[in-house]
């Protein structure tokens, strides 16, 4: 599945734009009568979120910033979050479905296992905005629109970062996110992409952690054991398990940052004090703030305006290190 993110935006979608965009003109007037019907005397539209998680500070400000971003816009916004598993999200989207809900924002945990349920929602009316995470579904009219961070391009700032620290060669240990999910594809892709033509760049290990902060302290340990004195970098998906990574290379008596290079992706105020602390090298930016942009495109979906939401519509990210930490930091809103 390579560069998921171009493949997904060029398939089909002129074929598409135009079923798209019925499919969104008409719930406009279905739904209202539907929450009518189902909430007497409450007009605000309501609206069915269905999270991954909430397992990390990047989790939750992506949560926060949706659920102010809703109330903000005059919204009701039901809350589910999918705990982890994909079953518990499609379940969660069929509920919103049942009850009539008048518009669905899923952040998906892997990009397969949704056309059922999205066709469900699209013979009910009711359209579907999918933020943060893609999905890989047979028809791209089954949702009106992305909206996320490009973690195909973050994969190649990170490699190019790398490239230029280490003067292309270096032993890398690849700590990869949750299998299926959209940035685990995409910044695994873009990174092996970039090193391709730095022979010198070697990937020696690459095990999932599942953006999980005690699983890649685990996962670094075994591979710290098998590896130690090899190991120069470490490349994980995000903040959450380059901080395990950190712990793990500390309790083997080495220096991270120094000893073990240590790169990763997100950008939390905690991966700021790791850096300023001179343990982690590099983080790429990954704005989990995404909620306003949300709100727009559904206004404008609720209002039938669909005509002006492009098919996906991406944040663009930043490269930080230990260069610029320190001024970064106090700004950092997440
Ligand atoms: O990098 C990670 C979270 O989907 C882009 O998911 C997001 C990723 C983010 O668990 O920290």
């Amino acid at each position: 599945m390579k560069n998921l993110l171009n493949t997904t935006f060029s398939r089909r979608a002129f074929v598409f734009s135009a079923l798209a965009l019925s499919a969104v003109l008409m719930p406009g007037c279905a739904n209202k009568d539907q929450a009518a019907g189902g909430d007497a005397g409450d007009k605000k539209p309501t609206i069915g979120f269905v999270q991954t998680g909430d397992l990390s500070d990047w989790r939750k400000a992506h949560t926060q910033s949706v659920k102010e971003a809703a109330e903000a816009a005059g919204y009701n916004l039901k809350f589910a979050d999918g705990q982890a598993k994909l079953e518990n999200q499609v379940k969660a989207v069929s509920s919103f479905i049942s009850q009539g809900v008048d518009a669905i924002i899923i952040a998906p945990l892997e990009v397969s296992g949704w056309d059922n349920v999205l066709e469900k929602a699209k013979k009910r009316n009711i359209p579907v905005l999918i933020l943060d995470r893609q999905v890989e579904v047979e028809d791209d009219s089954l949702y009106v629109t992305y909206i996320g961070a490009d973690t195909y391009n973050e994969g190649i700032l990170a490699a190019k970062w790398l490239v230029e620290k280490v003067d292309g060669k270096a032993k890398v240990v690849e700590l990869q996110g949750s299998q299926g999910a959209s940035p685990t594809i995409n910044r695994r892709d873009s990174f092996l992409e970039v090193i391709k033509d730095h022979p010198g760049i070697e990937i020696i290990a690459s095990q999932a952690a599942d953006y999980e902060l005690t699983k890649a302290k685990e996962v670094m340990e075994a591979i710290l054991k098998a590896k130690g004195d090899e190991i120069e970098v470490v490349y994980a998906h995000n903040d959450y398990m380059a901080l395990g990574a950190i712990q793990a290379i500390e309790e083997a008596g080495k220096k991270p940052g120094e000893d073990i290079i240590v790169l990763s992706i997100d950008g939390m105020k905690s991966a700021f004090e790791a850096m300023v602390a001179g343990k982690l090298n590099c983080t790429v930016e990954c704005n989990p703030l995404q909620g306003p942009k949300a709100m727009e495109a559904i206004g404008k979906i609720l209002a039938g305006e669909t005509d002006g939401i492009p098919k996906k519509q991406m944040v663009l990210d930043k490269v930080f290190d230990q260069s610029n930490a320190a001024e970064e930091i106090g700004s950092r809103k997440y």
